[in-house]
């Protein structure tokens, strides 16, 4: 499935250096489909001003797309969605004792205007982020929609092919 690098539509942040091996998930996942991205580390409490300045150039830039990826009590998602009305994408991570549920808690909880979407903790999470970000951009693009339609079916097929159960015989 692998296609050559398309556009860079895609922005990845993540609240730390620390979340990159989770998020490879994501930037594995659309390297597959052949849809650019970049990844920057941007901290919402710890460097503002640079979450402010990147996303304010997102848009910009021609990215149409932002997963905001971060653990603890994660408000990069959030911070980034106040600054833009480019979709985002809010991955909650395992950083604490709490195992993600904190993040996943700030990540979807956001107040009536300013969208997140939420996904699954962790790397189904990254994973689901990178999937739901092509799903968008295909709307406007059928030659992915196509692909993704092709990754679908070759998902069912697998399952089809391990689940024992045929409707042809098993009447
Ligand atoms: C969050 O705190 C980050 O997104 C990360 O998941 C967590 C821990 O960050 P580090 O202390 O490893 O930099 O802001």
């Amino acid at each position: 499935m692998n296609q050559t690098l398309v556009g860079m539509l895609v922005g990845i942040m993540l609240g730390s250096e620390s979340d990159r091996p989770t998020m490879d998930e994501a930037t594995r996942t659309l390297s597959d489909f052949g849809v650019g991205f970049e990844v920057v580390v941007a901290s919402a409490h710890r460097s503002p001003d640079l979450v402010d300045r990147y996303v304010r150039s997102a848009e910009q830039r021609g990215l149409r797309v932002l997963i905001a990826a971060a653990g603890g009590a994660a408000h990069l998602a959030g911070a980034v969605a106040a600054r833009t009305v480019l979709p985002v994408i809010g991955v909650p991570l395992e950083a604490t004792g709490l195992g993600g549920l904190d993040a996943l808690l700030s990540t979807v909880q956001m107040p009536p205007g300013v969208p997140v979407a939420t996904v699954s903790v962790g790397t189904w999470g990254a994973r689901n982020a990178a999937i739901l970000a092509l799903e968008i951009l295909a709307t406007a693009d059928p030659g992915l929609r196509e692909r993704l339609r092709e990754f679908k079916a070759q998902m069912a097929a697998k399952i089809e092919a391990a689940s024992g159960f045929n409707s042809e015989v098993n009447r």
